[in-house]
């Protein structure tokens, strides 16, 4: 009989502990403009040190770590950061691994590989600086604390090894991002909270992709500047050129890529524990596989396999001092209050049935683009939203590029006498690298397409109004952007 009991206890205790999703958590990841995270940041500026002048070859150098993310297919004269590379044929293992394409594939593990990517960059400044607690600190844009929007002071000090010359003046000059900027950083995390899938074009992870993470990749590297900044680019070796962080090419050198890269795994952490949190399935990732391949702390080569990655994303070993969307970080010991495994997986958008679609081909111009919605379309939609259960219904907006734009677009509907309501913003970092030669963001004579996915139940109006679908532009750049298509579609 006791020996029941105590198989029981035993049991119980198993259960119990192998319900904690986060048993292995053992470091924190702190707000990078808090008294906290400073011992962190020395750390890094430690690290970076050391790994600037590791030269180019070695796995732990600065330069290395960069060139996982991407590198410019050519370098602009003789190569002085690294003689070894000149062109993309001189590529070393794992460089150029980073998800910013338009495959299936790199849509799917924009995050996930994202998140492997820093997690061994944290583990080898752990390393290389000594500080046992290391974690990666995070920016916290957006923020509604003003203090917060600045870039933390040791990533812009010029003595320092973690300082880049060719970033958005504001932001090294230590003055907070602007308010309006602010502002959008806002109403796109505030929008996200509630997107009901992790993936397809109108999920959680191709909207965050787009926004702030694009947003805060062009931001940072000038583009938004007004008028927009031009730099010398060390990566490319180019003057008049966008900053490290507004191209992907060169966008992993620069040290607060990885204080971005924190932020952008915090706004996913903060909405997977919360009740809209969707994962994709470990299949969805076997039929649509990516390379996941980085450095050890000891300079080793790692690569995973789909399964591997799947155990390791939902199980990481660190967590947030605090979440948004008011969800909770998971405890620090094994001991903590028991978690709910969470077993929703996201539905996949890809049997969308058309409400309707319209041709536009026109350019959004000027201070923007009104489409007055048809009155027959706008009823169906109203009825579509009203009538199904479980409205998903989604705003597809198939746009033209000639030129990567220096600007960025804000979606919105508007009813009769309402405030416009936010739907979601359109930017356009990784275009050029896509589709062009890299050379002043150029592409193809016949333009881009591209396709912007909104969910907007969350903005329709429970009403039988017409309604307008309204783009702003904000920012002075002269790239062309037409719209080809607008279409409103439901999501089963
Ligand atoms: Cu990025």
């Amino acid at each position: 009989m006791r020996k029941k009991i105590t198989l029981l206890f035993i049991i119980l205790i198993s259960i119990y502990g192998f319900g904690q999703s986060n048993s292995n958590v053992q470091y924190i990841r702190k707000n990078a403009n808090t008294p906290e995270a400073k011992a962190d940041l020395e750390a890094m500026n430690v690290a970076f040190k050391k790994m600037r002048e590791m030269g180019c070859e070695k796995g732990l150098s600065w330069y290395y770590q960069g060139a996982i993310h991407n590198i410019p297919n050519t370098i602009n004269g003789k190569n002085n950061l690294c003689p070894e590379y000149q062109t993309s044929k001189d590529k070393l293992w794992a460089w150029s691994d980073c998800t910013h394409d338009k495959t299936v594939s790199a849509k799917l593990h924009f995050l996930l590989w994202h998140r492997l990517y820093i997690w061994h960059l944290e583990k080898i400044v752990r390393e290389l600086s000594g500080k046992k607690d290391f974690a990666l600190p995070y920016w916290n844009y957006g923020s509604t604390t003003t203090a917060d929007n600045v870039m933390a002071e040791p990533i812009r000090d010029k003595s320092g090894s973690l300082y880049i010359a060719s970033r958005y003046g504001i932001l090294n000059n230590g003055q907070p991002i602007l308010p309006g900027q602010v502002n959008e950083i806002q109403r796109a995390l505030n929008e996200l909270k509630t997107n009901p899938s992790f993936t397809g074009a109108a999920g959680f992870s191709q909207n965050l992709e787009q926004a702030p993470h694009g947003f805060m990749h062009d931001l940072i590297g000038g583009e938004y500047a007004k008028p927009a900044e031009t730099y010398y680019n060390e990566i490319y070796q180019l003057q008049n050129y966008s900053g490290l962080m507004a191209n992907v090419p060169s966008a992993g050198f620069d040290p607060v890529f990885w204080l971005h890269h924190s932020m952008i795994d915090r706004i996913w952490e903060s909405w997977d524990v919360s009740i809209n949190g969707q994962r994709p399935t470990l299949q969805q990732l076997q039929t649509n596989p990516w390379p996941y391949e980085f450095i050890t702390p000891t300079g080793q080569r790692v690569s995973y396999t789909m399964k591997e990655v799947y155990d390791i994303v939902f199980n990481m070993d660190y967590k947030y001092d605090n979440l948004l969307y008011g969800s909770k970080a998971p405890v620090l010991t094994a001991k903590g209050p028991k978690e709910s495994a969470k077993k929703l997986v996201s539905f996949q958008d890809s049997k969308e049935k058309i409400i309707w679609e319209q041709k536009i081909g026109k350019p959004i111009e000027g201070t923007g683009f009104t489409h007055k919605v048809a009155s027959n379309f706008a009823q169906n939609t109203n009825k579509a939203f009203k009538t199904a259960v479980n409205s998903r219904i989604v705003l597809n907006l198939d746009v033209v590029v000639y030129k990567e734009p220096k600007d960025y677009y804000t979606v919105y509907l508007r009813y009769p006498g309402k405030e416009d309501e936010y739907v979601g913003t359109m930017t356009f970092f990784g275009v050029s690298h896509e589709h062009g030669t890299g050379e002043n963001h150029e592409l193809a004579e016949t333009g881009v397409k591209l396709n912007f996915s909104y969910y907007i139940s969350d903005d329709l109006s429970k009403s039988d109004v017409n309604f307008e679908i309204v783009i702003k532009k904000t920012g002075e750049g002269d790239a062309k952007v037409t719209l080809e298509k607008i279409t409103v579609a439901q999501i089963n």
